[in-house]
């Protein structure tokens, strides 16, 4: 028998200082889809994803929360594993770059690049931030901290440089010679003109980093950030003994746009220099926007996956990320946009025509597949099309067209519905004639619904196991051949399987604001672990996560960091369906902001019109029960069931007044 073609793919190694949002799950959505896809075309696959676990940062969340850096480490890569596999989304391989093989695995690389010429000692200057004990990238002398603020100084250390420049002329070769290893096209524009543009040598250790990869011999040199964390896609298959496990280099290495730069200029120069084999290709898609800003930990805008998968499967989460936007572009995340997808796509589209389907053979002959003895030139034109589409929909997901492929998959669902709609099955009567159109119709549709079932299955794999069960197809849908698929190879005369819930409809404003109540509760002090608000204090991340303990005293400059105002209540409304919340427009002096207050039992709206509060203004903005709340409304919490009690001005205070 012949050895499978192997396909090696990767996603990022994350960084430990906080936990997944959509961001983090789109990239690790689409890794997955593409490996379930190379699966159904014979390809022995291995999907490589991980945590980042050195440097400042975590350094600085350790000690926030407490405890040492390897075991704040081991608590966030717990995390992150744990959640990737209650999604569903568990890689063949999960490197931490703490792990001893990688740690080996970047010595030995650096040891080859040193031997090869490219690594040399020298100094590097940069501004220093004393109290955080590390170099400010990007700042020029005079310029402060941008974490605390505090002024940084010129410092000058020994650091290891790699030879990048070396490389200008061997990558733009490469880059010629391997047309596709940068993917987009707009992409690889951009990074061709970088390298034309001059390659300045990389600094890629540290001597005032203590949290990192030890350079044999060198200490206290460490390896910094890049040098390190690229170089845990070659650990997590072999390091040193790659060839033995036979999947170096990767095929794919699937990124967003934020980091195409390292990993198509530093990290195939960093193999060229070792002699090692280079990737096959990177794909840097777009970001997932909240209010056409970057998701990201720090500004606090994140969407969480676990809520979604929740309330609507996570299946609906993959169709949305995967149909909604076109990969390789940006694209605006909406619980709106999801749960409409949900309901017209999912419910209404596939869970509909699976059910309905199953439902007449049910009916019509005691849920055993029909087989016809005569088709009609309509049943054969609904073959044709979906035999057509078939080599159409791998072809686009073999481009990484996943939106087109959704888009091709479920116009073959259109089509079943209108063929239904027109051919009328349920309205055919029992006699001999009409039974033989009868058997024509809905093997015709199950043999579409067979199809589309294989199809959709790297899209859809929890909901596709479930109609290919229904259908009473033998083995495993993600066995199927995508190669050999073809019209007609439905197994008739089976016995359905048992119906089970597809997608059920749902309503959505109740389903959104399900969503965001399981949303808030996870990025709620007391339900996230505290290894995370630590990792999310320590990144500069707003809002009440960053809180500190009780009885822990903070700096000055920590209080600082809370910007508080007078405000004065203008416009106080109920909440449809959240009891608690009150809506409030209040002016701070230099805008007028909507804030939402949980004091709706206690206050009434009417009473609070006029009312002079603290506000603090520089939270986050979030929202609650589907209603956006900019700024924070201060409030004592009395006695044992926690009764707000607003504060307030005995004296007249001016409007935006700052407290202090
Ligand atoms: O950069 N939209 O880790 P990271 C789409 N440790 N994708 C997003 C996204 C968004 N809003 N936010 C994050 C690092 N991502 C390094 C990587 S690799 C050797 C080292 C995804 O935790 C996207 O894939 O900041 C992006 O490149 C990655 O998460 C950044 O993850």
């Amino acid at each position: 028998m012949p050895t499978k073609e192997k396909f090696y793919l990767t996603t990022p190694i994350y960084y430990t200082n906080g936990l997944p949002h959509i961001g983090h799950t789109y990239t690790t959505v689409v890794a997955d889809v593409v490996r379930r896809f190379k699966r159904m075309r014979g390809y022995e696959v291995v999907m490589t994803t991980g945590t980042d676990e050195h440097g400042v940062n975590v350094e600085r969340a350790a000690k926030k929360a407490g405890i040492p850096e390897s075991e704040f480490v081991a608590r966030m890569a717990t995390e992150w594993r744990s959640l990737w596999y209650e999604l569903g989304l568990n890689a063949d391989e999960f490197v931490r770059t703490t792990d001893l093989k990688h740690v080996r695995t970047v010595q030995w690389l650096f040891k080859l690049c040193r031997e090869n010429g490219y690594v040399y000692k020298d100094h590097y200057t940069g501004q220093y931030c004393i109290y955080d004990n590390a170099f400010v990238t990007d700042a020029k002398p005079g310029d402060n901290c941008p974490d605390c603020g505090r002024p940084t100084e010129t410092v000058t250390e020994e650091n290891y440089f790699f030879k990048l420049s070396a490389f200008q002329k061997p990558l733009l070769d490469f880059y010629r010679k391997n047309p596709t290893f940068i993917q987009p096209e707009t992409r690889k524009n951009e990074i061709v003109s970088f390298v034309e543009g001059g390659l300045k040598d990389l600094s890629i250790t540290r001597t005032t980093i203590r949290w990192g990869i030890p350079v044999p011999g060198e200490e206290p040199h460490v390896f910094y950030v890049w040098f390190d964390a690229l170089t845990a896609y070659l650990s997590a298959v072999g390091g040193p003994e790659y060839e033995r496990r036979g999947m170096w280099p990767a095929d794919l290495h699937l990124v967003g746009k934020d980091i195409i730069r390292f990993h198509t200029v530093y990290w195939p120069a960093f193999l060229m220099a070792a002699m090692l084999p280079v990737p096959k290709q990177v794909w840097a898609h777009g970001w997932f926007l909240m209010d056409a800003s970057k998701m990201s930990k720090s500004k606090g805008n994140v969407v969480l996956p676990r809520p979604i998968a929740n309330m609507l499967g996570m299946d609906a989460l993959r169709y949305f990320l995967l149909r909604e936007v076109v990969f390789g572009q940006d694209g605006n995340f909406s619980y709106d946009a999801l749960v409409t997808r949900y309901n017209s796509d999912l419910a209404n589209g596939l869970g509909n025509l699976a059910s309905r389907t199953a439902a007449m053979i049910e009916k019509n002959f005691a849920g055993r597949i029909p087989k016809p003895a005569a088709r009609a030139r309509q049943d054969d034109a609904l073959a044709k099309e979906t035999q057509s589409a078939i080599g159409e929909v791998l072809e686009r997901y073999e481009n990484m067209e996943f939106a087109r492929a959704l888009e091709t998959i479920w116009g073959l669902i259109g089509a079943a519905d209108k063929y239904l709609t027109s051919e009328q099955p349920w309205a055919l009567s029992d006699s001999e004639v009409d039974t033989q159109r009868k058997a024509a119709i809905l093997s015709t549709t199950a043999e579409l619904l067979r199809i589309v079932t294989v199809l959709a299955h790297p899209v859809l794999p929890e909901s596709t196991a479930k109609v290919w069960s229904l259908l009473g197809q033998p083995g495993s849908v993600s066995d199927v051949e995508l190669d050999g698929l073809r019209w007609g190879q439905l197994a008739a005369e089976v016995q359905l399987g048992k119906a089970q819930a597809l997608f059920p409809r749902v309503d959505k404003t109740e389903a959104i604001e399900r969503i965001e109540a399981m949303a808030n509760e996870e990025q709620s002090p007391q339900a996230a672990p505290a290894v995370a608000h630590a990792a999310a204090a320590a990144t500069g991340s707003t809002g009440a996560a960053a809180a500190p303990a009780v009885s822990e005293r903070i700096g000055i400059e920590d209080f600082a960091k809370v910007e508080m105002r007078v405000g004065q209540i203008k416009t106080a409304e109920r909440i449809v369906g959240a009891d608690k919340l009150l809506k409030l427009t209040v002016d701070i002096g230099t805008e007028i902001r909507q804030i939402c207050a949980g004091i709706a039992q206690y206050y009434e709206p009417q009473a609070l019109i006029g009312r002079k509060v603290a506000v603090v203004t520089n939270l986050a903005p979030r929202k609650l029960r589907g209603v956006e709340s900019n700024g924070m409304i201060i409030a004592a919490s009395v006695g044992p069931e926690g009764r707000p009690v607003l504060a307030g001005f005995h004296e007249d205070v001016e409007v935006g007044a700052r407290l202090k």
